[in-house]
């Protein structure tokens, strides 16, 4: 059986962090792990207080992941420090498998998850030159590259920036951006993009979780990594589609899709 991890936080609301992580990882029929980086308290109306776990408590609970079921591929999310951020960077150094680095700054509704400006610059020098595939949005690729993201041209620029801080691929979300769901990806040398039509809904939360969870079901299952990104994409749009309308905020993704 296929085997992916998820080292993020904790939403106990259900919809987004680990909790969408282990759903979808389930859904694709992969076996789910999850190290535990920050708890949050929050709803689908936002997030209320975060605490973020000690750096050697996240680095004991992944290498006691490594040293038993070492998962087929793994992913990051919110991470919460720099110190985290470092620890997870260390053992990544040693990673056999591939790693999709998602890199989340902040919440839907703007609450920060990363305690000072350092996590920033921790994810971005020492994390994203093990990534596989790094899956910003663009307020997050434009806090890493440095830059303002204006046009598609930007873009391009920002995702040869990331790629140039040794990232092996980057994928830049077009979530924020007018018209359709646009994705672009640099793997490498080669640019790809993944179009969907624009869905108007209120209950996404969670959607980025969603989307590199399941990528990284994909690389654990041996998928090419453009097939990956293509499956994943094909899952998410359906997931907003149907999304079961909970919460009296901003809803979760309906993570019981069909998925082949
Ligand atoms: O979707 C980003 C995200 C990641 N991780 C946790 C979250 C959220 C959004 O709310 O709560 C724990």
């Amino acid at each position: 059986m296929p085997v992916a991890l998820t080292i993020a936080g904790s939403d106990p609301s259900g919809g987004a962090g680990i909790q969408a992580d282990l759903k979808v990882f389930h859904q694709f029929g992969v076996y789910g792990e999850a190290v535990i980086s920050l708890i949050t308290v929050q709803n689908t109306r936002g997030v209320d207080r975060m605490e973020v776990l000690s750096r050697v408590l996240v680095g004991r609970q992944l290498q006691a992941v490594l040293q038993d079921i070492p998962p087929d591929a793994a992913k990051t999310g919110a991470l919460g420090s720099a110190g985290v951020v470092r620890a997870v960077a260390r053992l990544a150094g040693r990673f056999t498998f591939p790693l999709v680095v998602d890199p989340v700054l902040a919440s839907t509704s703007g609450r920060s998850f990363m305690q000072d400006p350092s996590a920033l610059y921790a994810m971005r020098d020492e994390l994203l030159p093990r990534a596989t595939l790094v899956t910003p949005n663009i307020p997050e690729a434009e806090a890493l590259a440095g830059m303002k993201i204006g046009g598609p041209d930007d873009l391009r620029r920002a995702a040869e920036r990331l790629r140039d801080r040794g990232a092996r691929a980057v994928l830049i979300k077009g979530g924020h951006r007018e018209g359709p769901a646009t994705d672009v990806l640099l793997a490498g040398d080669t640019w790809h993009e993944f179009t969907a039509p624009r869905i108007a809904s209120s209950h996404t939360h969670g959607t980025g979780c969603a989307y590199s969870a399941a990528i990284t079901a994909g690389l654990a299952q041996g998928m090419p990594l453009v097939d990956a990104i293509a499956r994943a994409k094909l899952f998410v749009g359906e997931a907003i589609r149907t999304a079961p309308g909970l919460g009296k905020g901003c809803g979760p993704l309906n993570l019981h899709v069909k998925c082949e």
